[in-house]
């Protein structure tokens, strides 16, 4: 039987991030994709011009639309663009039946907001961190942050293995099932850290590859999740899946663009 996953995230019409990423993700792993969109943007690989939000119930019926007629096997959250939107999607989530993954995206690489700051270098708006932590993040069978992600939703500090393991900590105690903290921007060896329900840590580590295109890896990376999670696979089988896919998208990227290009979505 044909599995289903949601995407419930931003669009990036340059193709490498965002929903995009996600259903061509979705698609290489054999699963059909769902596609709810939560905010337009206006980029290419060298930076984000503009970003729309869509009105929260606008993002709330298309979730009920779909939900109602092909209910999937798992879903993930990416860019959510406003504190409004976070708390519709959450208040949608309190019924789905199915595995939420949900990828606490802020900003993109080049730091074009993707969630409400009060202005392009300040923290976090407070009511999007509040919906974020209060609402979103205790209906996460996975959350997915990175390390500036980490850090902004914990106040703490997240630069090493210790942080990591702080920061999940406390990111559980909110209610998310399992975290997953991505150590992609660590300094030396890049290291993810599963602290999975049960409380037990695992590691889950891949070969560094210098290269500028990394466009879109984050939400690649949650969405081979989502779709192996749709598939049946168990939690740290689905994240290993999920690396291996990754660094093979990032080794084989076809060098499009000027900027940060996108990955080999075909790995
Ligand atoms: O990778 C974060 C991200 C998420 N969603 C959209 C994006 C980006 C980064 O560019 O454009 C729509």
């Amino acid at each position: 039987m044909l599995k289903v996953a949601l995407t419930i995230a931003g669009s990036d019409p340059s193709g490498g991030a965002g929903i995009q990423a996600d259903l061509k993700t979705f698609h290489r792993f054999a699963v059909y994709g769902e596609a709810v969109i939560t905010l337009l943007t206006a980029q290419n690989t060298q930076g984000v011009q503009r970003v729309e939000v869509v009105p929260a119930d606008f993002v709330a019926e298309q979730i009920r639309a779909v939900v109602a007629d092909i209910q999937p096997h798992a879903a993930k959250t990416g860019a959510l663009g406003s504190a409004q939107v976070v708390a519709a999607v959450a208040e949608m989530a309190e019924s789905f039946a199915f595995p939420l993954v949900v990828d606490p995206v802020m900003a993109s690489k080049n730091g074009a907001l993707m969630l409400d700051h009060g202005a392009p270098d300040a923290p976090l708006e407070k009511n999007a961190r509040s919906a974020f932590l209060d609402k979103l993040a205790p209906l996460a069978f996975l959350l997915t942050p990175n390390l500036e992600e980490a850090e902004a939703l914990t106040s703490l500090r997240v630069r090493d293995l210790d942080g990591m393991a702080r920061a999940a900590e406390k990111l559980r105690s909110v209610g998310a099932k399992n975290v997953l903290l991505k150590g992609g921007h660590l300094e030396g060896e890049p290291v993810d850290l599963l602290l999975s329900a049960n409380g037990e840590r695992r590691h889950f580590t891949g070969p560094r590859i210098a290269t500028r295109h990394t466009h879109g890896t984050g939400c690649t990376y949650s969405a081979a999740i989502t779709a192996q999670l749709a598939l049946g696979r168990p939690l740290p089988e689905a994240i290993a899946g999920a690396k291996s896919f990754i660094t093979e998208a990032i080794r084989g990227n076809p060098g499009l663009g000027r900027g940060s290009g996108p990955l080999n979505h075909f790995a």
